[in-house]
């Protein structure tokens, strides 16, 4: 396996330099006292290599925008799945229907028009299935561009709007104890969607779990069973932020049939264990125009050598179904992982990318995820585009930099406040030239 040496590049107080790493000694990856505490001591972060995706898998440069995309790309892209989050779902397509259920022309006191669309994932079977919510602003010119996030309680909790249909997931497990009506709107600060619509954007979101549910329980229920590639015996399954990542592109597939909405400018978004979601998705399927992650962290946009905050080996405890088995063997071994998550973000290149941290989100290592933006920067150049615009420094809180990729840390806890909104709403002003 290739390697270079990144230069000594000083960025703040870190060096990253060549050679060593120390790993911290873990034990057995499932036993949960075993794993090391979190390490929130920037001093402590061991020196590290980083794989340069700009090196072939011969140990030649990649030079050009054609041996990026057909040498360095797809070699990146296997290593992501192979070692990481598994092959990418495949399954049957034509098993998939869409059906408005419901239509709403003046929503949001007349400024949007609501549509819920049903997607069957395996039609004519009822189950599994997942409703997307899509608010279109009424008084602009259509198509309009659009955000698609996916949202952690169901659709309801995003609004009061007592029309939106409460969710109805059988195997729901976050906040399995509460009746659906009693946490309609308790997430409704999270979306702007006023703001949104405001600004001539259409935005739509679907409950994860009604994707697949977030429960290592063998991977029976939600869309797992569907996927032709699905095999437990192999190390590379599709695990389940696969699964979550492969319905929002069920969710595209469906907003391409929305006329209301332009699907060739579609961005998608999603905060914490969704935000990696979204980079796994849009890494993936190359319609996504632009991609947010909004506090991802460890497995998102957080270099996973910096060893900061939430670890390797801590979210393959926690989480098991998140990532694929082999993920599970690196946990006391990150730098022998032949990829980091600076190459993540690579794979979305040219395509815009926006990172976005908290600073009392340590457990998500928000220098981590400046990290990953920074040694991205090279494959947006090489892609001609201006990439990372020339930072090299942490940004002041609550300043958005870059270009192609843009970043901010804002003040605050791991969440999604409307500073982030109005943050994604300039960048989507940007991408599109509006
Ligand atoms: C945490 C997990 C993080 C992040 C978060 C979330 O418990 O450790 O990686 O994904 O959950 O999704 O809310």
């Amino acid at each position: 396996m290739l390697r270079i040496v990144f230069s000594k590049v000083k960025i703040s107080n870190v060096c990253l330099t060549a050679l060593v790493a120390t790993a911290c000694a873990v034990g057995s990856l499932y036993a949960a006292d075993e794993i090391a505490p979190p390490n929130y001591d920037e001093s402590k972060v061991p020196e590290f290599t980083l794989p340069d995706p700009l090196v072939a898998p011969d140990g030649s440069k990649i030079e050009t925008p054609d041996q990026w995309r057909q040498v360095a790309r797809p070699h990146i892209l296997g290593l992501f799945k192979s070692e990481m989050f598994g092959q990418f779902p495949e399954a049957d397509l034509s098993k998939i229907k869409f059906e408005e259920i419901k239509t709403q022309k003046d929503a949001l006191q007349g400024k949007a028009t609501r549509k819920e669309i049903r997607i069957y994932f395996n039609y004519p079977e009822k189950t599994p299935k997942a409703d997307l919510m899509i608010l279109i602003p009424n008084k602009v010119e259509k198509p309009v561009p659009a955000f698609l996030m996916p949202n952690f309680q169901g659709n309801h909790t995003t609004t009061e709007d007592p029309d939106v249909t409460a969710v109805d997931a059988p195997f729901r497990t976050r906040n399995a104890k509460e009746k659906p009506e009693d946490v309609r709107g308790v997430a409704k600060k999270r979306w702007a969607f006023e703001k949104i619509i405001d600004r001539g954007y259409a935005v739509a979101t679907v409950y994860y779990e009604e994707i697949e549910p977030d429960q290592s329980v063998g991977f029976k229920y939600g869309v797992h069973p569907l996927f032709s590639n699905f095999d437990l015996a192999k190390d590379d399954y599709p695990a389940t932020i696969g699964a979550w990542a492969w319905g929002l592109s069920r969710a595209l597939d469906c907003l391409e049939t929305v006329p209301e909405i332009d699907a060739s400018k579609v961005i998608v978004a999603g905060h914490s264990r969704l935000g990696k979601t979204a980079l796994w998705c849009g890494a993936n399927d190359e319609r996504f125009a632009a991609v947010i992650s909004n506090n991802s962290g460890c497995g998102g946009a957080a270099l996973s050598r910096r060893e900061f905050g939430e670890r390797v080996d801590r979210i393959n405890a926690s989480f098991p179904h998140w990532f694929t088995k082999k993920f599970h063997t690196y946990g006391a071994r990150v730098n022998e992982l032949p990829i980091d998550e600076h190459e993540l973000i690579a794979l979305i290149a040219p395509r815009p990318v926006y990172v976005a941290s908290a600073n009392e989100d340590q457990w998500a290592d928000p220098k981590g995820e400046f990290l990953s933006c920074y040694y991205a920067d090279p494959v947006y150049k090489l892609l001609g585009t201006p990439g990372f615009g020339g930072v090299d420094t942490l940004p002041d809180l609550n300043k958005s930099v870059g270009a192609t990729i843009r970043y901010h840390k804002r003040t605050g806890v791991h969440d999604v406040t409307d500073f982030d909104w109005e943050m994604y709403l300039d960048f989507a002003d940007a991408v599109f030239g509006r």
